[in-house]
């Protein structure tokens, strides 16, 4: 059977399959099913497991999808398998062949696939988006949409929206490759022939394309929030400057909205996107480290909330920007987004004033709350609510001296691999809870000087990760969207890098680095259940329910940032062992 838009549309409320990433246009993982709850979860067991196989391990990072019974899960080195989702019986690879010069900064991970009609969907490491025979794994297009020697590359899962005023579906998806100096791009395209519809640049002043010609430019075409040369230039750094979404859009239907989160400027080093002598606070380097209202008609940047302005220290905003709605003290319903930043901040936002035009040259701010999600943060003390803009530390790594190759080295927390990274955070509507999986670290962190070289490395900063706790490095929290309170929390020996799941069984269940499922209590944070895959968990679980009976799903595989620029975390996972496999599990039969 074919995917239609409707279903899609549906999925946060259907529990036969999972059709998105995200459990949902808003993503916010949350599923309706709860034969698997509290009271049952201790009895759940191992239904079969597949391996991934081969000699390509690393991280195992994707959310599978599920539809038909059928499972469709990507693996690292962009592999893509289906699976009988009853047996774990393989029914088709597809094992993409990659050229030896690809550059994924952090590991050769997958995110997952999307699906719509009868094509699978998904984004390889050489910058290709490739759509597949969701039957046969045959090839139906393949499009290369950057320049993988430059550092382009595709790690995210793409993502199904519908653009209601031409009612076409679109796929859209973004890029990745900030760490080279990149100009980070988002696409739609037309699912059956892959050909661009829209596509729009993340660095201000730069132009979009619109059906083949050129279309708007992203913000202020003069782009005031990049410093100027003595020549009156844009700086080198403009050129390369970064913002890449490199993971999932959430879409609002009701505003027509694409919302996604955009990657770090490039170079990491603030002073090189900063005018000679003035202070880092006036050039923001939008539309960096942030959150984009993108209209789905057009690929118009129509609003942004930038988490980090001028970051320094690669917070990047790239991670699940999640739709939901409350209601605030004036019993009035607010209609927000939800991020939790690498940055160390868990940001509401009004995703109607966003959609409309907040927080765009002259506009008001569309920042409704930020608090803090994690202890110890250096580099802000909080934000201003008006201006939307943090209140700094000081905690900016100098330039190094006249002649110098270094810089002064400063200790800032959360270090760039973040408060919390790309493991998606989820909302459940019965506790209005959000379900963080975060990690307490910091760094050491230097400014070097670096001119831009094609396809090298573009950052202009040392650093050396180090813990912030003696007993922990993984805090996962539970936090409430309407004041930040942290209403539980469950610490973990070992970086937390997995995503969270929320289920009407009253449960949250996550991975943890040292090879564990966990189920817990989402009221309480109360451990119910856990079981020992093999490996580290890094990937994102998923439930749904066929023939009456409920499964639970995920991948496990130790991988990603932490083992490759984790410092000292990345010798503390060093115990772990690699593995690549994909479990399902379920309730016994009574
Ligand atoms: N990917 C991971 C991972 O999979 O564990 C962690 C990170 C990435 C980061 O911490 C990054 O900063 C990062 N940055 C980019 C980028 O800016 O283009 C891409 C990726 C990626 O595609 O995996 C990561």
């Amino acid at each position: 059977q074919s995917v239609s838009w409707d279903d899609i549309a549906n999925d946060h409320a259907t529990t036969g399959d999972v059709l998105s990433y995200g459990l949902g246009l808003k993503a916010q993982r949350h599923s309706p099913a709860k034969q698997i709850n509290t009271k049952t979860v201790k009895n759940l067991v191992p239904a079969w497991s597949f391996s991934f196989g081969g000699e390509k391990q690393r991280g195992q990072e994707a959310q599978a999808l599920v539809h038909d019974g059928v499972i469709y899960v990507t693996a690292s080195y962009s592999r893509f398998y289906a699976l009988d989702a009853k047996t774990g019986k393989q029914l088709w690879a597809y094992e993409h062949r990659l050229p030896d010069d690809i550059r994924p900064c952090c590991d050769v991970v997958n995110r997952g696939p999307a699906i719509y009609g009868n094509k699978v969907y998904f984004g390889t490491l050489d910058a290709r988006m490739l759509a597949l025979d969701k039957d046969t794994g045959k090839v139906v297009w393949n499009e290369k949409f950057a320049d993988h020697k430059l550092g382009y590359t595709m790690t995210g899962a793409p993502f199904i929206v519908k653009d209601s005023k031409s009612g076409k579906v679109l796929l859209v998806h973004g890029s990745s490759g900030d760490e080279f100096g990149v100009v980070g791009w988002l696409f739609a395209r037309d699912p059956d022939t892959g050909a661009e519809v829209w596509a729009r640049p993340m660095v201000e002043g730069h132009r979009g394309r619109l059906n083949g010609q050129d279309s708007t430019y992203s913000g202020d075409p003069k782009a005031p929030s990049w410093p100027r040369d003595k020549d009156g230039k844009l700086v080198e750094a403009w050129h390369q400057g970064g913002g890449a979404p490199w993971q999932t859009a959430t879409f609002d239907v009701e505003t027509n909205t694409v919302v996604i989160g955009t990657g770090n400027p490039a170079p990491w080093n603030t002073w090189k996107r900063t005018k000679e002598g003035d202070d880092p606070r006036n050039w923001d380097s939008l539309f960096t480290s942030g959150q984009a209202y993108v209209d789905a008609s057009t690929g118009d940047l129509k609003g942004f909330f930038q988490h980090t302005p001028n970051d320094a220290w690669d917070f990047s905003g790239n991670n699940s920007v999640l739709l939901f709605e409350y209601k605030n003290q004036d019993g009035k319903l607010v209609k927000a987004s939800a991020h939790a930043d690498r940055n160390g901040f868990f940001f509401v936002t009004d995703r109607e004033r966003l959609a409309n035009g907040a927080g765009m040259a002259g506009k008001p701010t569309g920042l409704i709350g930020a608090w803090p999600f994690v202890e110890g943060i250096t580099w802000a003390s909080g934000f201003d609510l008006k201006s939307g803009k943090p209140i700094e530390r000081g905690n900016r790594p100098p330039m190094p001296e006249a002649g110098a190759e270094k810089g002064k080295s400063v200790f800032v927390s959360p270090p760039f691999l973040g408060g919390t990274n790309w493991m998606p955070m989820s909302y459940s509507p019965d506790t209005g809870l959000f379900y963080i999986p975060g990690n307490h670290w910091a760094m050491d962190y230097w400014t070097e000087n670096v001119t831009y070289k094609a396809g090298s490395a573009y950052l202009g900063q040392g650093f050396r990760i180090k813990r912030l706790y003696d007993d922990h490095v993984g805090i996962l929290r539970a936090i409430d969207p309407k004041n930040g309170k942290i209403v539980w929390q469950k610490k973990e020996k070992f970086p937390l890098w997995a995503g969270t799941l929320t289920t009407a069984g009253g449960l949250l269940i996550t991975g943890t680095s040292d090879g564990y499922v966990k189920a817990f209590d989402a009221k309480t944070g109360e451990e119910l259940w856990h079981f020992q895959t093999g490996s580290g968990v890094v990937s994102v679980p998923i439930t749904w329910e066929q023939d009456g009976e409920q499964y639970l799903g995920l991948s496990s595989g130790y991988g990603g940032a932490v083992p490759l620029w984790g410092g000292d975390m990345a010798d503390l996972t060093r115990q772990v062992t690699q593995g690549g496999s994909y479990w399902v599990f379920k309730l016994p039969k009574r």
